[in-house]
């Protein structure tokens, strides 16, 4: 029992506001549910057969009555729908200082990479009081990343990324867990995510052994794959310049336009015929089974670090470098 408990704290940003959403929820069925029974059981009794009950009214219409009925639902409904979608939007626009931390699920286990190459297992180190983004996919089937503490739930899918993003607010230790049923033994996927405060934090990251940065190991990836062949500054083959491509809108030869977030960069990487940039030869080729999960995160990850044109101070043509 002291378990179920362990689940209750509301541990993040969102956790109470959902809560109040949830409990309000609650409470209003609970009152509906009670008006019902009570109007059931009064009329049972009233109306049953044989009793001496007024039966003389029994078509009456009132069209004050029709339209209560009608319309208090209907705002109360549209409002609680405006409510849970403001909170919706929130729990799915990260904050622009969050942290992005990769998790890579796999049966049966939780690997996390901090952007400064420190990996983890099954516990996820956080600081308190500072948003953190998860870019997170899954090297077999789909699993689902579930803090009950943190009120936060995300299925992680073989194939793409999914985000999501909490922002801590209770130091101590929280559950982790796999939400979707995902083979043998499922019910050990399991872990702990630990909040400590920042500057414990910055020194438990400074003692890991990290080695190179996650960004730094997809620069030189970048290179080893030959991807610096063709997309580097002094290519001459005819391939996009990719600094600041992540978030920035891409032109495709189809006519339509998408932004690249890292499941678009994943896609160019693994499927490159299927998204081909406007104005370019689909000369690409997949790299489907030669990267592992881990180096495409690298790769997202180097991609993501690199500054965009507008910062780099030249003009937005330079993505269609000749
Ligand atoms: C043979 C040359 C070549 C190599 C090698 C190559 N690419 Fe490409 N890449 C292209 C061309 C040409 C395009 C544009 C046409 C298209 O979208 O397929 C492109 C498109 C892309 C895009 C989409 C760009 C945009 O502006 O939307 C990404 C991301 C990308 N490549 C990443 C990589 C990575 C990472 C590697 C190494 C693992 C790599 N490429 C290797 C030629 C290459
Ligand atoms: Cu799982």
């Amino acid at each position: 029992m002291n378990d179920f408990f362990h689940f209750l704290p509301e541990a993040s940003s969102v956790a109470f506001r959902l809560d109040v959403l949830f409990w309000s929820l609650i409470a209003l069925s609970a009152v509906v549910a009670l008006g019902v029974s009570i109007a059931l059981v009064w009329f049972s009794v009233k109306y049953r057969r044989g009793s001496r009950a007024d039966r003389k009214d029994r078509h009456r219409q009132s069209l004050p009555v029709e339209l209560t009925w009608t319309l208090v639902p209907l705002v109360v409904f549209l409002a609680i729908f405006g409510w849970s979608f403001v909170l919706f939007a929130e729990l799915h626009t990260p904050p622009a200082d969050a942290t992005t931390i990769y998790v890579v699920a796999k049966q049966w286990m939780w690997k996390a990479q901090h952007p400064g190459g420190q990996r983890e297992i099954n516990v996820l180190h956080v600081p308190l009081g500072h948003p953190v983004r998860l870019t997170m996919t899954s090297q077999d089937v789909i699993h689902d990343f579930y803090v009950p503490a943190f009120r936060v739930k995300q299925d992680v899918i073989p194939g793409r990324y999914t985000e999501m993003w909490f922002t801590p607010t209770e130091l101590g230790e929280f559950p982790l867990f796999c939400a979707e049923f995902c083979g043998l033994d499922h019910s050990r996927m399991t872990g702990s995510i630990v909040v400590m405060r920042p500057a414990e934090f910055a020194d438990w990251l400074d003692g890991q052994r990290g080695g190179e940065g996650l960004a730094a190991r997809g620069a030189l990836l970048f290179r080893r794959l030959g991807c610096s062949g063709c997309h580097g500054a002094n290519s001459s083959v005819h391939a996009p310049d990719l600094d600041g491509l992540l978030g920035r809108p891409v032109h495709l030869s189809d006519g339509t336009t998408v932004v690249a977030d890292a499941t678009y960069i994943r896609d160019s990487i693994l499927l490159p015929a299927r998204q081909v940039v406007a104005g370019f030869a689909p000369i690409m080729p997949s790299f489907a089974g030669q990267v592992s999960e881990e180096d495409l995160l690298a790769l997202v990850s180097y991609l993501a670090s690199t500054p965009s044109a507008a910062a780099n101070g030249t003009t937005e043509n330079s993505h269609e470098r000749r």
